[in-house]
């Protein structure tokens, strides 16, 4: 069972990738609801948050935990590691294919403030910013849209309308995903965009990495000889399992 976390329901982005990589997996979801948005949160409280839903699905039997929240990833993902027995896969914004992408030389990046005034997405700019000009945007309000279930309403455009509209006159031409929230309000972004410009989302390449990670491990700790024939049980019919600490109502409306 791979178990899979974020603040709330952006992961599910994540997590429909994963599907996609690894069909027969059972798959074991916690959206954090009830604490979100992590980006207004202390990195002591986000640190707390990250190690007890890490115990709870090593707890259940998880062989590997996705990370699906970029801000979880750049405040306890290091110290998640240095803990957790089964292998921890996490975000990182697509700034590199990005900057492979554009053709203008403009990049915009979108993601929490949390995560964009991170060390990693400093790293990352350093890294990359003689290549094309790197726009950081924090979009403050996505997150609460995104988990209220608007993805198509008013205030959800007028938002996002106020992010995209400096980049866009920057001359952007490529837009990373750097929250797990935002593929859900790709349509709009699309809309608002234009059809000329890029849309990077890393959870393709999270779930890649993930099924590299998984290849690895079954070749390092499991010779095929050692291999034995587990008897069914609940995790291992490819089903996924959702656990939320928010309202139950509103988790089976986005997670059903
Ligand atoms: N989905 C989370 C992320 O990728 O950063 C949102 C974090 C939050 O709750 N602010």
């Amino acid at each position: 069972m791979i178990g899979v976390f974020d603040s709330g329901v952006g992961g599910l982005s994540v997590l429909r990738e994963v599907r996609m990589h690894l069909p027969g997996e059972p798959l074991l979801y916690v959206a954090d609801s009830g604490h979100a948005p992590y980006g207004d949160r202390s990195t002591r409280y986000i640190e707390a948050r990250a190690t007890a839903i890490v115990e709870f699905l090593v707890g259940a039997g998880a062989r590997a935990i996705v990370i699906a929240c970029n801000t979880a990833t750049v405040v306890a993902a290091k110290s998640l590691r240095s803990w957790c027995p089964v292998p921890i896969i996490a975000m990182e914004p697509a700034i590199k294919p990005a900057v492979a992408l554009t053709r203008s030389g403009v990049v915009g990046v979108l993601a929490t403030r949390r995560t964009l005034e991170s060390p990693s997405v400093s790293r990352l700019c350093d890294l990359h910013g003689h290549e094309a000009r790197i726009l950081l945007q924090p979009c403050p309000g996505l997150v609460d849209r995104v988990e209220g279930g608007d993805l198509q309403g008013a205030v959800t455009r007028g938002l996002l309308q106020s992010y995209l509209d400096p980049l866009l006159s920057a001359g952007a031409d490529t837009l990373v995903l750097g929250c797990t929230h935002y593929p859900f309000l790709a349509p709009m972004i699309r809309e608002l965009a234009g059809p000329d410009v890029s849309i990077v989302d890393p959870s393709g390449a999270v779930a890649r990495e993930l099924s590299r990670r998984l290849g690895e491990a079954v070749a390092r700790d499991a010779p095929l000889a050692d291999l034995r024939d587990v008897p069914p049980a609940p995790w291992r019919t490819g089903t996924e399992r959702f656990f939320t600490s928010g309202p139950l109502p509103a988790a089976r409306e986005l997670m059903g």
